[in-house]
Formats: C-alpha cells, structure tokens, sequence
C-alpha cells in the first residue's frame, strides 16, 4: 500500500459497532450484555492511561498490605479494582462483583440487574515495577438469584460451563481487549489517539500441535511426576520454552502462536496458584472457543463445581493436543 491509500484505507470496525451488530444474534438480547461490555471497555482504557504512566506518576509498587489471599497487594492494584467497580456500579448492568481484591461479594445495589461478574482487575501486577505487561481477566454470569433481590453465593459458585461471556485485556506493547460470548473469539487492539478498540483479530483459534511450553520451572521439584516428564519431553523435542509470570500475556502469546501454560500443583500451592472464579474459567472459555482446551489434571475446567469464591486450581491450557499429552502423562481422565 502507498501513497494516498495508507491514509484512507478503513481502520477497522470499532467494539462499540462490532458489540451492537452481534447484539442481534441473541435472541433475546435486550442490550445489557452489550453495555456491561462497553462498561468493561471503559474501565480498561482507564487502567491503561494508569499503567503508562506509572513510573512518572509515583504509583507503581506496594501499598505495603496483603490482600485476602495474602500476597502483597500493588498500588495499581487497589486503583484498578477501583476503577472497576466503579464503571461496574454505575453502568447499572451488575448486582455483585467478585474480585480477586475483594474478599466478599461486593454488592453493587443494582438488584435489578440480571448479570453477576468475577474479575481480577490486575493480573500479574508484581510485573508493573519492570515495565512488563499486564492484564485483567473478566466472566460474566446470568444470576440464579431473583431479580430485585441482593446477589447471592449462588449466583456466583456456577460452573464454568455457565459463563454467558468472558474476556481478557491485555496491557502490553499495545493494548488489546479479547472477548468471547459463546460464539468464537475476537480480538480488538486499543488506539489510544482515538480513545477506541478496534476489532483487529477476528474470529481467534489456537493450532492443535503448538511448540512453546509456558510453566515456572523454578518450581519443577516440587511438580507432580506426570508434569515433570512432559517437561523433560518439551526438552528432548526442542520445544521453545516460554514463561513471562503474568498469565494474560503467557495466554495472549500461546493462543496466537500455540502452545501450553502449566499452573501445577505444587508442594506450596497444593491447589495450584491460580483462581478458578476469575482466572482459570473465563481463559478456559476463550481457550475453548478458540478449539484449545483447559483441564485441571483431572477434569475439564468449565466443569469444575465451585465450592468457595477465591478457590484455587490448577491449570493446564492451551493446543489441545498438547494439553492431551500432559494429561496423558498426569494419568487422568485424557480429552475426547
Ligand atoms: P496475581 O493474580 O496475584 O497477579 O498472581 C497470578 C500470577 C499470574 O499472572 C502468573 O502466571 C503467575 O501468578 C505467576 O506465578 P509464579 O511467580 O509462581 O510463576
Ligand atoms: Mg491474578
């Protein structure tokens, strides 16, 4: 392309237009989802404008607290989930938030709002003093409580399998928000001159035989045997090993050039270290759209039955023939 055509050929469609064209394929869509989305976008072009200019304005590093699950909570932390919760209140289209930074169920007092969300509003926020990137992974779930009445546990301990949307932004060298509702998954990169996202990966799917092996090795002594050989073999095959510590990207980069993350158990982490409400799950749904696959060892992940809001897992996602022979090896239940 040159000349005049660099200049005025089309940039792309915008979420905005893209979220209200697919409005339509919901039968009966009545344009909540699709503001809570926009809501979700707003807050992330928030945390963006936070996150660039960190080191500049002082609030990089720890607020010097633990959060409920004990780990050193970030400033950026405390001023995304803040962020958050606030677009999510006043967009009117959430009755409860759960949040990785919250310990119950923050009720929004929109009691007539029919969807409830899980969110960990900044994921991998240790990365941010070294200026790696980040992210925020979101699901969203129909409630099981009645319409008019505060959000309940029930609304919130759903499997995986119930998720009616989930997404993840990616704070990177550009900024992208991918989403799925149930219907493939769409990627769209952020403009900051224009303040908007456009759809810039349509309809993402992750290769079935990847070459990249996503897990903290530091950890390897202490993983199961079955992932100790499935790394040994990652070695003899020449497979390139890969590993960030910030899920989202770990995710991004696995998804677009196929590969597997590992999250074992561990002798410190006996249920693994991530989230199943708020990490594992809403990846597990993008994953699986994008024909990929996600298992705990044992069991698919959407099917997980959830017991407690902050309840950890361990994950194995990604090319789904990768992810078969991890299984394989950790002697359970192999995919389909
Ligand atoms: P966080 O939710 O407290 O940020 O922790 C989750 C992060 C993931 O982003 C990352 O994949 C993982 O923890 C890294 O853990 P480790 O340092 O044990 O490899
Ligand atoms: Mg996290």
């Amino acid at each position: 392309m040159t000349g005049i055509e660099k200049f005025t050929s089309p940039i792309g469609v915008a979420l905005d237009r893209f979220i209200s064209a697919k409005q339509e394929e919901f039968t009966y869509a009545t344009g909540e989802l699709s503001q809570l989305l926009r809501d979700i976008a707003l807050a992330s072009k928030i945390i963006n404008r936070e996150i660039n200019r960190a080191g500049l304005s002082g609030i990089e590093g720890s607020i010097g607290a633990d959060n409920i699950q004990g780990e050193r909570q970030q400033m950026l932390d405390v001023i995304a989930d803040y962020r958050f919760t606030r677009a999510l209140v006043r967009g009117g289209q959430t009755c409860g938030i759960v949040s990785e930074e919250n310990a119950e169920i923050i009720d929004t007092k929109n009691h007539n709002a029919k969807y409830i969300i899980t969110i960990d509003p900044l994921d991998g926020s240790s990365n941010i003093d070294v200026n790696v990137s980040v992210g925020t992974i979101f699901s969203i779930y129909r409630r099981k409580s009645p319409i008019g009445t505060p959000p309940t546990l029930e609304d919130v301990l759903q499997k995986g399998t119930e998720q009616v949307a989930a997404g993840y932004i990616l704070y990177g060298s550009s900024t992208m928000l991918v989403f799925t509702t149930g219907f493939g998954v769409n990627g769209f990169t952020y403009e900051p001159s224009l303040g908007e996202y456009f759809l810039s990966h349509p309809d993402m799917t992750i290769c079935e035989d990847g070459n990249i092996y996503s897990v903290n090795e530091g950890g390897y002594y202490s993983f199961p045997q079955g992932v100790q050989d499935y790394i040994d073999e990652c070695k003899k095959k020449k497979m390139r090993a890969r590993y960030i510590g910030s899920l989202v990207a770990d995710f991004h980069r696995n998804l677009l050039k196929g590969g597997i993350y590992m999250y074992p158990s561990t002798k410190e982490y006996k249920n693994g270290k991530l989230r199943l409400l708020y990490e594992c799950n809403s990846l597990a749904f993008i994953i699986e759209q994008a024909g990929g696959y996600a298992s705990n060892g044992e069991k698919r992940i959407l099917e997980i039955e959830p017991e407690e809001k902050h309840q950890r897992t361990p994950l194995y996602i990604g090319s789904k023939n990768m992810v078969k022979e991890v299984l394989n090896r950790v002697n359970v239940t192999s995919i389909a």
